[in-house]
């Protein structure tokens, strides 16, 4: 039998795909055998040197076809940050017109009718590729999920401004980040039409965006990253509605990939081709880029990212006023990648006590839960609000998150920084 459940378990299964690249059986195009090679020494336990990881590409302007205003948006590089105030009565599922864009390059304009997506590889049984168009996907059986997708770099500019440390990155607040009902098909089913074969172990959707180049000039080829067959045989979808809505151009029209939990960049957009593969792949989105780096983690990084941490936001900008005196009522949202949310803690007098917020959602893997509590300042000044949220599987956010070069996977609860002004 094929060994499909074990893989589920990245780190072992990335040991396993460094011992097949060692043996000449993974493949690396477009990702330099020097980082294969000190990933390979980690996993032999030999110590190695730290990776100079690729800084991202800046570009001029943002590529982003829908409108950026100020009021809903904070527009960084070739991408636009949500703002977490933006999200305040707005509802469960964040509007299209607010969610946010990460893009490494731009958004393309494709054409749903000459879509065509192209499923190929060693991992195909006769290595027989096929096509699929816009309509073959919809005669399949349609499937529903509510999941948000979420950035892995959400809220890294807090390792910089609350805990002093140098990270490199698009420096977002905790707004990289959006909750959405997807529609499409199973990922499963497509790939079983396919005819993935029992050899299949990694499976590796493509995007059709421009090809990326870093800050230093080295083209990464199209944006891609594999999937541990077991993943992609899974809960993953091929979506091609978004809170009932063709897929809009920036959230990758007409078809992406939404791996519910799992970092961003798992959820490939304008996926043009997946390739099923009998050999590991490795793409630098799951070697230079998406590992933990740093002092604090192995030599050459953790194993790629996969499930994302615990997060709590206010829905208010920073520096919001409030009067002296009289009553308000803060909202916020919070969120885990390994589960729903069972409660939420709030300071409002920087950390020094806290109160249970009160809960308007239920607990749901993939989503995240509303939370509201009432505040009536009494004097005026500078603080910060605070809030602290403990997942289902009863983890709780840290004062600190563990640094990481690349400013992953903030944790932390954050100071959110609010002036109270003269009660007027
Ligand atoms: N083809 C392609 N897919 C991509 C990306 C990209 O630049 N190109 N960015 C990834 C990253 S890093 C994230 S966080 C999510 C963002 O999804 P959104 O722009 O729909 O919010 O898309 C992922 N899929
Ligand atoms: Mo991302």
């Amino acid at each position: 039998m094929p060994d499909h459940t074990a893989a589920t378990d990245e780190l072992a299964y990335d040991r396993r795909r460094l011992r097949q690249y060692l043996a000449g059986e993974a493949r690396a195009d477009g990702v330099e055998r020097r980082t294969l090679l000190k990933l390979l020494a980690a996993a032999g336990g030999a110590a190695g040197l730290g990776l100079g990881a690729a800084a991202p590409a800046t570009a001029a302007g943002p590529g982003i076809v829908k409108p950026l205003p100020a009021e809903l948006f904070t527009v960084r590089g070739t991408n636009a940050e949500s703002r977490t105030a933006s999200w305040q009565g707005a509802g469960f599922h964040t509007p299209l017109d607010r969610f946010f864009v990460r893009n490494h390059t731009s958004t393309p304009l494709l054409d749903q009718g000459n879509w065509r997506l192209k499923v190929w590889g060693s991992g195909l049984r006769h290595g027989k590729a096929s096509e699929f168009g816009l309509d073959d996907l919809r005669r399949l059986p349609a499937v529903t999920t509510e999941a948000l997708v979420e950035c892995a770099g959400n809220g890294r500019s807090y390792f910089t401004t609350q805990q002093g440390e140098a990270v490199s990155g698009t420096a977002w607040g905790l707004g990289a980040i959006g909750s959405a009902r997807w529609r499409g098909v199973r990922l499963r089913d497509v790939l079983h039409r396919a005819g993935i074969s029992r050899d299949a172990v990694d499976v590796q959707p493509r995007g059709l965006d421009a090809e990326y180049t870093t800050a230093d000039g080295a083209n990464l080829g199209r944006v891609r990253r594999p999937l541990p067959v077991a993943k992609a045989l899974g809960d993953v979808l091929l979506a091609y509605e978004m809170n009932g809505e063709p897929l809009p151009a920036d959230h990758g029209h007409p078809v992406r990939v939404l791996v519910p939990s799992w970092v961003g960049i798992a959820s490939i957009k304008w996926v043009g081709d997946i390739e099923v593969s009998d050999t590991p792949l490795y793409s630098p989105w799951n070697t230079d880029f998406y590992r933990l780096y740093g002092a604090a983690h192995p030599p050459a990084g953790s194993a790629p990212l996969t499930r994302q941490t615990v997060k709590s936001a206010f829905e208010l900008d920073h520096g919001a006023a409030f009067p002296a005196g009289r009553s308000h009522t803060l909202t916020g949202r919070s969120w885990s990648g390994a589960g729903g949310i069972a409660s939420v803690e709030v300071s409002t007098d920087g950390g020094a006590t806290w109160r249970r917020a009160r809960l308007h959602d239920s607990a749901r893997a993939h989503n995240w839960v509303r939370w509201s509590l009432r505040w009536r300042p009494e004097r005026p000044g500078d603080t910060h609000l605070l809030a602290r949220a403990t997942d289902t599987r009863g983890r709780t956010q840290p004062d600190r998150t563990v640094h990481n070069t690349q400013g992953y996977l903030f944790d932390a609860v954050v100071r959110h920084p609010v002036r109270v002004v003269e009660g007027g």
